[in-house]
């Protein structure tokens, strides 16, 4: 639907005049204009007339308000367009929907060559992302979800089989998930990178109950614990683990990540917030273990 000025004048409560002033002054809304040259206003551009009013009215000045429209807009357009994807995710993508399993392990392992850190964060973490979103858009089956995390996981478990021991005196972490979070993708991939660094790791997986973690921290008495909660629901897990451990009186530094540890909700949980790249969460949980106690 489009409007000439005066119909936008009339949806919105503004004037014409000050409607065209604004234009003029600070280009704000930037109308198209007909074959005749007339404005014509989309609803996107009543919207910020509409914003640019309340803003007014709050005592903005005109020009500030339009200033703040303007990097709104730039905000919401750079939420709004995704950074491109690494073209090896449809690659994955693809073949997961067909259940084409040696094409799935090839794209991973060569992927993991330069390094499983950038691999992760360009191609695995991505092609996870977008499963689910095809999942939730109803274009691909929970079975092609599974299938690849399962292959995903495997590779995951099978680069860590094959590194080297870690040294005896090396720092340990401890890896768990949030109870009835059963998304451990995160921690496994964490647990990787970990080994790769040289830290001893102690990965309990997915829904861990609070009491069995402070259970296996006091029996392993590692020098950092990381929890990990992917699904919203598992934000108050987060928090009871968390308490659990500090009530216990483990003598480890407590972390937590994942997309449940960040957001209002988690605010009052009693650990640290690890960063989401898990490269950077890795290099963060080992800085602390090698810390500890010195
Ligand atoms: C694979 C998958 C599953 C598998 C998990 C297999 C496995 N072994 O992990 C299974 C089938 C078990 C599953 C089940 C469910 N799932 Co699921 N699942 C996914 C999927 C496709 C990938 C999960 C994943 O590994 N994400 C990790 C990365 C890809 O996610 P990310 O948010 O970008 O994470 C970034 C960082 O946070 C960081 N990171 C991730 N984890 C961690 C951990 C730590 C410690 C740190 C530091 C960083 C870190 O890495 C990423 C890169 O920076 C997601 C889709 C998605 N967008 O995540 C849905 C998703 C997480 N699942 C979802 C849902 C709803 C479910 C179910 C409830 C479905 C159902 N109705 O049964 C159940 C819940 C089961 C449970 N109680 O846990 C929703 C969650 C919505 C929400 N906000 O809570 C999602 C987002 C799908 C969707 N779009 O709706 N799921």
């Amino acid at each position: 639907m489009e409007y000439t000025v005066h119909a936008a004048g009339r949806a919105t409560g503004i004037s014409p005049w000050r409607i065209r002033t604004w234009e003029r002054r600070y280009g704000v809304p930037a109308p198209r204009r007909d074959a005749g040259g007339r404005r014509t206003y989309t609803e996107a551009d009543l919207v910020v007339l509409r914003r640019m009013a309340a803003l007014v009215d709050q005592g903005l000045s005109a020009s500030h308000a339009a200033d703040a429209i303007r990097n709104e807009e730039d905000t919401t357009a750079a939420e709004a367009a995704p950074p491109a994807l690494d073209p090896r995710v449809d690659v994955l993508i693809d073949a997961a929907a067909e259940f084409d399993e040696s094409t799935c392990v090839e794209v991973l392992r060569l992927a993991a060559e330069t390094s499983w850190a950038t691999s992760l964060e360009a191609v695995v973490m991505p092609a996870l992302r977008q499963v689910g979103l095809r999942w939730e858009r109803g274009e691909a089956s929970i079975g092609v979800e599974h299938f690849l995390s399962l292959v995903i996981q495997r590779e995951l478990l099978t680069a860590i089989a094959s590194l080297p021991p870690a040294e005896a005196d090396a720092p340990c972490v401890l890896v768990a998930c949030a109870q009835d979070d059963f998304h451990d993708l995160g921690a496994t991939a964490l647990w990787l990178l970990l080994r790769e660094r040289g830290a001893q790791v102690i990965c309990l997986g997915a829904d861990v109950p609070a009491r069995a973690l402070v259970l296996a921290t006091l029996a392993v008495r590692p020098a950092v614990v990381c929890l990990s909660g992917v699904a919203a629901t598992s934000t108050p897990m987060l928090a009871e683990a968390a308490r659990a451990l500090v009530e216990a009186r483990c003598d480890a530094r407590v972390f937590v990540g994942g997309p449940a540890a960040s957001g209002a909700a988690s605010e009052g949980i009693p650990a640290s917030r690890l960063p989401d790249p898990l490269p950077a969460a890795a290099d963060a949980l080992l800085a602390a273990a090698r810390g500890h106690g010195h």
